[in-house]
């Protein structure tokens, strides 16, 4: 399938899917956003991939949704936009593979929610990220309110939405918004080589810990303690289990099967 906003490409084990809107500065519109759903499901459909990389095209992440999109909508379509990016943001954050944000520029508003459905954020030293919505005169609409919080902490979180300031790479990665900063040159580079270091552990296994996670924060810990149990004991179900195990205590070279 080819895209008009969107750039898919396997690579082995790997996907780099790149938003490509780089006169808009790779702005989230409708067709952007659908054809973004359409990825991640060639992505979940495809056992062959075990991580992805979302980047963006030009100096830009993902400079948030469209303003000349939203500006003329009324409240319905406004909601149903919001569905929409919604929608596929959750279908990102549940798909069953690892996903890494490579930051290479601006992720306001929009680009800071897609960024923050992945699991991993790496950032360029040129990036810079907000939630510039408030001085727009809106809410943060695709997860903002929601996943900032739970990623850098409230107070922090309502400083940024709140203020709708700005913010460089160093100081997202001081605040726990992204996990490391590299140089432009080198962004690429680094987000596939932690996808790679993930691909090389047990697929299955790096799968669990995912939905673990996820689950886990937004329940309490009893809860999301039971479902670590169970995950758990479903890992000895897998050939996997077997194989990771066995090589550690022959001393060789483990092989993951994805079984
Ligand atoms: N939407 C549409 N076009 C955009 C854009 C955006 N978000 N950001 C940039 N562009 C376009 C610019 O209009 C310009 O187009 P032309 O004039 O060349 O046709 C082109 O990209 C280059 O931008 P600039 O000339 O402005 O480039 P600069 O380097 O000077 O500035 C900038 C870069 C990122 C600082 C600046 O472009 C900027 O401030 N952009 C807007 C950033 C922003 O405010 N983003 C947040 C958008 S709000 C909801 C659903 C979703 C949301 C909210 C509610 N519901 C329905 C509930 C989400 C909201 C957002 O994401």
């Amino acid at each position: 399938m080819s895209f008009k906003n969107v750039n898919f490409e396997k690579d082995g084990k790997m996907v780099v899917i790149t938003i490509n809107r780089p006169k808009a500065l790779n702005a989230l519109n409708s067709e952007t956003l659908v054809e973004i759903d359409s990825a991640i499901d060639m992505v979940a459909e495809d056992e062959d991939v075990l991580a992805v990389i979302l980047t963006g095209a030009g100096k830009s992440f993902v400079a948030g949704a469209d303003i000349s999109e939203m500006k003329g909508l009324n409240a319905i379509e406004g909601r149903k936009f919001g569905i929409l990016g919604n929608k596929v943001f959750r279908k990102l954050e549940k798909l069953e593979k690892p996903v890494i944000a490579a930051v290479n520029g601006f992720a306001l508003g929009g680009g800071c929610e897609i960024s923050m459905a992945c699991d991993i954020r790496i950032a360029s030293s040129k990036a810079k990220f907000g939630q510039p919505e408030s001085g727009l005169g809106i809410t943060p609409g695709f997860g903002g309110t929601q996943r900032l919080p739970r990623l850098v902490g409230l107070g922090m979180a309502k400083e940024l939405i709140y203020t709708a300031k700005i913010i460089k790479a160093d100081e997202a990665f001081r605040i726990g918004l992204v996990n490391k900063v590299v140089e432009p040159e080198a962004l690429m580079d680094e987000a596939k080589a932690l996808a790679n270091t993930i691909i090389n552990n047990a697929p299955i296994a790096v799968k669990l810990c995912k939905e673990a996670i996820n689950r886990g924060i937004q329940t309490d810990i009893d809860t999301g303690a039971a479902y670590e149990s169970e995950v758990f004991g479903e890992c000895f179900a897998t050939e996997d289990q077997k194989e990771g195990m066995g090589a550690f205590l022959e001393k060789r070279d483990k092989t993951f099967k994805n079984k």
